[in-house]
């Protein structure tokens, strides 16, 4: 069983997706605790409705992001993990942090990586007249979702999209994608090696699982 720490910053419905896959045993791990850097936000209560234990460290409480992380680093290293997911989590790492963990952390992230790394995709998949977009789960590294591609899934944008049309479509094939992942880690079949991801020990093309 691997032990996992969950990073949060909003509605958690990720988080609930792992929670409920090591639930019925799908991943072969843990929760030990989610952490988030907002105070009163809904993953905290799904944590703790599963009984996880959960610690805020609010982001604004610090003066650098370095004494924030830290902070948040220790936090971590109380649980000894054996893996970091970020799941919605907002707040940029620091080389330091990242390097802590390397090899050891996932993020999902909602575009076809490298196609718009950073905030507010959707809205620029939809502004740019894209017919599809989708979501990204990666190795994280120094590089803002610049790390190895592990599994990508597409969905369509249709015509008269909203934004949240567009959201809530990517946020159902999270709910699939990132619990299927995790499940690899947890059976160590995943694995990142000098800036690469590994699966079965076989290299992952560069978009991804399936994508060769
Ligand atoms: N840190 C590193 N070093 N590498 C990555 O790949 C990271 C990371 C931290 C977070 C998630 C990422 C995403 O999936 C992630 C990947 C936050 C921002 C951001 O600009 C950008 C990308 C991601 C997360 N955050 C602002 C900041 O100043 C705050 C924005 C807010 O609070 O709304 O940190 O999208
Ligand atoms: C997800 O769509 C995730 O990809 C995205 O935020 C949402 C979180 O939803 N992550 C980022 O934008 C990271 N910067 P959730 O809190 O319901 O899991």
């Amino acid at each position: 069983m691997k032990n996992i720490v969950v990073l949060v910053s909003g509605s958690g419905s990720n988080l609930q997706a792992i929670i409920d896959a090591c639930a019925t045993k799908h991943i072969n791990g843990n929760i030990v605790a989610v952490i988030s850097n907002k105070p009163d936000v809904y993953a905290l209560k799904r944590a703790k409705n599963s009984h996880i234990p959960t610690h805020v460290i609010n982001h604004k409480d610090y003066l650098s992001r370095e004494a924030f992380d830290q902070v948040v680093a220790k936090q971590i290293d109380v649980y000894q993990p054996d893996l970091i997911v970020l799941a919605g989590y907002m707040r940029i790492l620091t080389p330091e942090f990242v390097k802590h963990y390397a090899g050891k952390m996932l993020n999902i992230h909602p575009s076809l990586l490298p196609k718009y790394p950073g905030l507010h995709t959707h809205k620029r998949a939809i502004e740019a007249g894209d017919q599809e977009h989708g979501t990204t789960v990666h190795f994280v590294t120094e590089e803002l979702d610049g790390g190895p591609i592990i599994l990508q899934a597409k969905v369509p944008i249709f015509a008269d999209d909203t934004e949240q049309d567009v959201i809530d479509r990517v946020l159902v094939q999270e709910h699939q994608i990132y619990p299927l992942v995790i499940k690899w880690f947890c059976d160590n079949r995943l694995s990142m090696q000098q800036g690469k991801a590994y699966l079965d020990n076989k290299e992952i093309p560069l978009s991804g699982y399936g994508e060769d």
